[in-house]
Formats: C-alpha cells, structure tokens, sequence
C-alpha cells in the first residue's frame, strides 16, 4: 500500500490556508536539513562519545546512507522499522530516509516482538533496524525471526560494535562518510505533502496506532516549537528520552536543533549521573525529560549540587503531569528555565513560554504554539462545550495535527470527530488566559511515568493467563512515576495467581517490559457500572483511598 492511501488528508480549503499563512512550506525536511548544513557547515551538529560531525560531515553521511539505502534496492515510500537506542547512527539514518523520502517508523528500545511484529505488518516493512544486544536483550535474534515470518521485510539492519552478522547489513557502514562509488549522487526527491515519518500513538486501544506526519506538517511542528524554546544556533540539546519520540525527535528536540545550525548530543541513559556528566562536558543548553526523570535528577543534585548543570538554559518537561511540587522544586533548584511541554505524538503542542510567570510556569501545561490551532473542551457524555474554565475533554486540529490515524478506519471514527478534530481523551481545565491544566484523562490509559499504556491491552495479555475469569487494569498512584500498572484479577474456582506469574507470562509473550503489571489485587468480583461495565473509577478510587490510609 502506498502511505498516501492509508492517510486522512486535511480538507482541501483548510490545507490551502495553511499554505497561504506560511505554515506548510512545501520544503520537505531533508531540504531544510540541506539548506541548514549548508549555512552552517563548519558548526557542530553531532557530537557524542565516539564522533564529532561538523554539519558538512553529517551532511555527507546523510547523503552517502541515503545513497545506499537506495542502493539496497529501497525505494521512496518505503517503509523502514526504525528501533533504535540514543546513538549518532539514529540521527544519520532518520534524516537520511527524510532526504529520499523512505519512511522511518518510530520504534522504541523497549518494544519487544508483540510490539515490533504488529508494527512491520501495519507498515509493510521493508526493513527493520534494530542493535545486536541491548541491555541484555538479544535484538539481532528477534530481528531474524521476524524478518524470517515477515511477508515484507527485506533487509536487517543492524548496529553493532563488532559487524559479524553476515546476513545484516551493518548500520555503521550506512553511516560512514561517502566515498568516490556515491558521492554525488541524484537522490529521489519526495513532494512536502508526501509522509515524512510515522510516529506511534499511545495507543488506547492495544497496540499502537501510527501516525503519518508529512513534510510539510511536521517541518511546520518544528518551526512552531523552536521560538517558544529559544533553539537557535547556540543550542546544545541533550536527547536523553528515546530518539524515536515525537517530544525529543521533533519538539523542538533534534530535527529543531539541526535546522537552527545547534549541537545535538545523543545520550543513551537519562541516568542522572551519566545526564549531568554529558551537561557538564557538552555544555548542554537544553533538554527534554519526563517528570520521573527530573525526580531522579533532584535527588541526585540535593547530593552532589548542581554544578555540573551551570549550561542548561531551558529544561523541557513533558510527557505525563508534572506534579505543582516537583515542578517548584525544578524552579527553584535548577539552573536555566522550566517549561511544560503537553503533547502528542497525534498533533498539538502545548508549552509554557520563558518569560511566563512562575505561578503559570509551575501551575499550568501551557498553551498552544500556533495560533491555527483550534481547541474545544468539551462534555465527555455529551459533547458540548463545556463552561469557559470548567473541566473537559480536550479536542484539537490544526496545522500540524493529521485528521486520521493510519489505515485504521474504525480507530478513526471513534477518536476522531466527523468534522476532523482529534479527541485526545486529556481532561483539560482551559484558564481565561488560555493556559491548560491536565486535571486527567478519558481515555483508558495507564501513564507509567510518560509511557502510555493501554489498559485493554493489559487486560487481554492477563485474559490468556490460566484461570483469569476477569481482569481489569487500572492506574495506581506512584510518587515519582507518577502513575503504575495495577491488575485486578477474578479468579475460576481452583486457581492461584501471583505477581511474579503474571509479569513471567507478560516476559513471554514478548511485550515491552514497562507493559507488566506492578501490582496485581486477586478479587472474588469486580464493581460494575449500572450498564454492566467494569467500573474502573470505583477502582481507581480504592486504590486511592488504600493509598491515603497507608500514609
Ligand atoms: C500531562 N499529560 C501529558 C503533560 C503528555 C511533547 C511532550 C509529550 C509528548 C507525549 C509529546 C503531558 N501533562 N505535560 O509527543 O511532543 C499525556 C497526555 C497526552 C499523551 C501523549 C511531545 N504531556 N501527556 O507524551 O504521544 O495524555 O506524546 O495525550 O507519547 O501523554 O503521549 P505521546
């Protein structure tokens, strides 16, 4: 299938006045990498543990790894299963195939084969890149077996130290400079309106959804997020979340600080001690984090101080609500600048700007970074708008905000309404200054410290366990993660459940680990609502008020 077919396409009349304020450029992002390499070309752009790229240099391995992309008898359109840890190939790769218009899905390191088997057929794959070993989990392996059942996947591309797997090709030699063979070499030129890149949702309902974000909208995401953060060439941006992530990738993240001639610096743990160490070294200006992260980073700091940070300007904070008191203590702790980032993979960005006042900086998610974007709260049951300040659901389109997901008609017809917002499912509070405080969600999610994680696909892994009559999963409070995995289970007659069974079943079915429920609470039945659904509030709220009578 060709992606254009599988996309919902912005109304012709809206997408025209998009083109007409300036916000779709018709530049596709490997052109704006171009043009930036070229202004910039004797600057850093790249720089880790094991390599220095001036904008010229990266700019050479990105056209000689597009080259032999092609090469490899990839073609544009292609799609690429791209998974990753924070390495300087990552950033070769990604804006290589945005260069030739082959399409990277973005993967995550903890995706395990249940995730990645759905995402190389939702895709149709050609490729899929993958490390050897990471954290003791053998990629390369699950890599063959899949490419071995996959109708589609062609090649295995694999990053490795030692290149011994002569039935992969080696991402290092991709990435290496160009030489006489290739340089210079016509690229495929893909259309701005073509897709750029596929994100992965959340995913409310099981696996992840992807998400085709195009040239034109996602440069538009880029341009739209850069001013608000004050990325320009001075920047040094430390990418400690995963590199695949919508918030890091694109939000001003790495793509933003390439095109504004900055340094990107991948790190490949948020670690505090390897986090402040790279700040230090680097000279870091900026970074992203989820508040479980900034958690561990204060306390590290309220042990060694917060020397190693002098650098850091603007600290980024997203992915999950950032708790009033955490975020007082980044205020008053950290060098450099809070700001909340509420987004998603879907669409909308919401920040805080750096000259808020501490009360919105502290207390709100911000507000939107483009003027265009239209945002309702509204009433879950009924669909009205709410009261002006009165809590809702949040619903958005706009610029850089696609109208479907990918090829999933029916995911569509319930998250998105008929005249093109998306429904986010976020519990907003708008303020009269048009600020938005996340008072929840909706939707059925767990949020474990930033990695959303649908509770039905929880529910159905626990279904295929032995004597699981019901199951229900529900979020628990958490201190630093904000929210964990709780499993309430109703067990037939003559059965026995624990914990460690439960996360032993999940391990072997292959789902990514943070999926695991932390908590599991055996029950001989479940509440129900009064149309007979499992009433996940009344839950929820047992394990809240379990939690205040421990305290
Ligand atoms: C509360 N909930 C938040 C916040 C996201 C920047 C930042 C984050 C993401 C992201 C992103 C939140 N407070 N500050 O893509 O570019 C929850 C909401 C939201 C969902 C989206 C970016 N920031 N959330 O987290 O696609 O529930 O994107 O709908 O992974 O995370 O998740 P995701």
């Amino acid at each position: 299938m060709k992606t254009r077919e599988g996309t919902t396409p912005w109304p012709a009349d809206v997408a025209a006045r998009y083109r007409a304020e300036g916000l779709w450029q018709g530049r596709t992002l490997g052109d704006a990498f171009a043009e930036a390499a070229h202004v910039h070309a004797d600057r850093v752009a790249l720089v880790d543990d094991e390599v220095s790229l001036t904008y010229t240099e990266l700019h050479d391995r990105v056209e000689a790894c597009a080259a032999r992309l092609i090469d490899l008898g990839l073609v544009p359109d292609d799609r690429v299963v791209v998974q990753l840890p924070n390495h300087w190939t990552f950033v070769v790769l990604t804006v290589a195939c945005l260069r030739a218009g082959i399409v990277p899905v973005m993967a995550l390191p903890a995706h395990r084969e249940h995730e990645l088997r759905h995402l190389v057929s939702a895709s149709e794959a050609v490729a899929l890149v993958t490390p050897d070993i990471l954290r003791d989990f053998d990629h390369l392996a699950l890599g063959r077996a899949l490419r071995a059942s996959s109708p589609t996947v062609r090649h295995l591309i694999v990053l490795s130290d030692d290149d011994d797997a002569p039935d992969a090709v080696s991402l290092r030699a991709l990435c290496a400079p160009s030489d006489d063979s290739i340089r210079g070499r016509a690229l495929p030129r893909p259309d701005a309106t073509d897709v750029a890149v596929f994100l992965l949702s959340g995913g409310t309902t099981g696996l992840p959804k992807l998400i085709a974000r195009t040239h034109d909208d996602y440069l538009c995401n880029i341009v739209l997020t850069s001013p608000p953060s004050a990325v320009d060439r001075d920047t040094v941006y430390l990418a400690t979340l995963p590199m695949g992530h919508n918030f890091p990738l694109a939000c001003p993240g790495i793509l933003g600080t390439l095109l504004a001639g900055g340094t990107v610096v991948p790190l490949g743990s948020p670690r505090p001690e390897r986090a402040f160490a790279a700040i230090e070294r680097h000279g870091v200006t900026h970074t992203a984090a989820v508040p479980a992260v900034v958690a561990s980073w204060l306390d590290h700091a309220g042990a060694v101080g917060f020397d190693a940070l002098g650098s850091l300007r603007v600290l980024q904070v997203g992915g999950a609500r950032l708790a009033d008191e955490l975020a007082e203590r980044v205020v008053r702790g950290l060098p450099g600048t809070l700001q909340q980032v509420f987004g998603m993979a879907e669409g909308l960005i919401n920040v805080t700007r750096l000259d808020d006042p501490v009360e919105v900086v502290v207390g709100t998610q911000g507000r939107p970074v483009s003027p265009l974007d239209e945002l309702r709260v509204v009433d879950e049951t009924s669909g009205l708008d709410v009261a002006p300040g009165a809590p809702g659901v949040l619903l958005t389109r706009g610029p850089y905000t696609p109208r479907g997901y990918f090829d999933a008609p029916e995911t569509n017809a319930r998250s998105f309404t008929p005249d093109g917002y998306y429904i986010t499912g976020d519990i907003v509070r708008r303020r009269p200054d048009g600020n938005l405080v996340v008072e929840g969600r909706s939707k059925d999610m767990i949020n474990r410290g930033g990695e959303n994680i649908s509770a039905e696909e929880v529910e159905n892994l626990a279904y295929a366990l032995a004597g699981v009559r019901l199951a229900a999963a529900v979020a628990m409070p958490h201190d630093t993660l904000g929210e964990t995995v709780c499993l309430f289970a109703v067990l037939s007659d003559g059965h026995d459940l624990d914990l460690g069974a439960v996360r032993a079943h999940f391990d072997a079915c292959g789902v990514a680990a943070f999926k695991r429920p932390d908590h599991l609470v055996t029950v001989t039945e479940l509440p129900l609502t009064k149309v007979g659904k499992i009433d996940k509030k009344a839950l929820r709220e047992r394990l809240v008020a379990e939690r205040s009578a421990e305290l």
